[in-house]
């Protein structure tokens, strides 16, 4: 069997602009499937922190951004979605697993949702996974029984800054904003204080009015 072809990230960022420019969605699916990515292209973007996984910003235009995702062991995503937008995420390190959910239903008025979980998988270094348009809910997270921890790369067209989480136990969702831990290398002030990066702030059940007109990511 042929060995998988080694790729920097900088050749990443290029091949996925050309792709993403000639809006090649499947090309990007499966050369991310295709490839491993350089661990040492990553160290400039590699920062863990004790308490969640972090968003380090690599690349950002108008058409994508390219971030790379630090999980310490256990850590996890809250579940939510992905405003519309096209994402792609590969492990460089370690193992993820990923979690889809099928919206079945939404009450506009009470702000609830009800999910399905579906069959989770792994993914690992040479495989990727592409967040489905259709259903594109979904929790990521480093399974702590691998006892390692985990770096992965996403790709996001176009980028998004705000996104809908979901809360199963109470039904509820809500909008989001989302914050990068470190930009181009450098940490970002929010991180330097300590402040709580990618772990959401956890649903309270009491929705603001600013957070009224959200749609539950079902209606467009
Ligand atoms: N989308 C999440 C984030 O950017 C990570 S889960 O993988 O898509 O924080
Ligand atoms: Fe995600």
């Amino acid at each position: 069997m042929n060995e998988p072809e080694c790729i920097s990230l900088n050749d990443l960022i290029d091949t996925t602009r050309a792709l993403l420019e000639s809006n090649r969605i499947e090309a990007l699916t499966h050369l991310l499937n295709a490839v491993h990515i350089e661990p040492e292209s990553l160290a400039p973007y590699r920062h863990f922190h004790d308490a969640h996984y972090t968003r380090n910003l690599v690349f950002k235009n108008d058409l994508f951004e390219l971030l790379v995702l630090c999980w310490g062991i256990g850590h996890r995503s809250w579940i939510h979605n992905h405003r519309g937008q096209h994402c792609w995420m590969a492990v460089v390190e370690g193992t993820l697993a990923v979690q889809n959910y099928k919206r079945l239903g939404c009450d506009q008025q009470k702000r609830t949702v009800q999910l399905q979980s579906l069959p989770h998988f792994l993914i690992s270094p040479g495989s990727a996974a592409k967040v489905d348009p259709d259903e594109p809910v979904h929790l990521v997270w480093n399974p702590p029984e691998f006892d390692r921890l985990a770096v992965s790369v996403h790709v996001y067209s176009r980028p998004f800054d705000a996104c809908v989480v979901y809360d199963v136990e109470s039904g509820l969702c809500r909008d989001t904003t989302l914050h990068y831990t470190s930009e181009y290398g450098q940490l970002t002030n929010r991180h330097r204080a300590g402040g709580r990066l990618a772990d959401l702030p956890a649903c309270t059940c009491q929705l603001s009015t600013e957070e009224r007109d959200i749609h539950c990511g079902i209606a467009p």
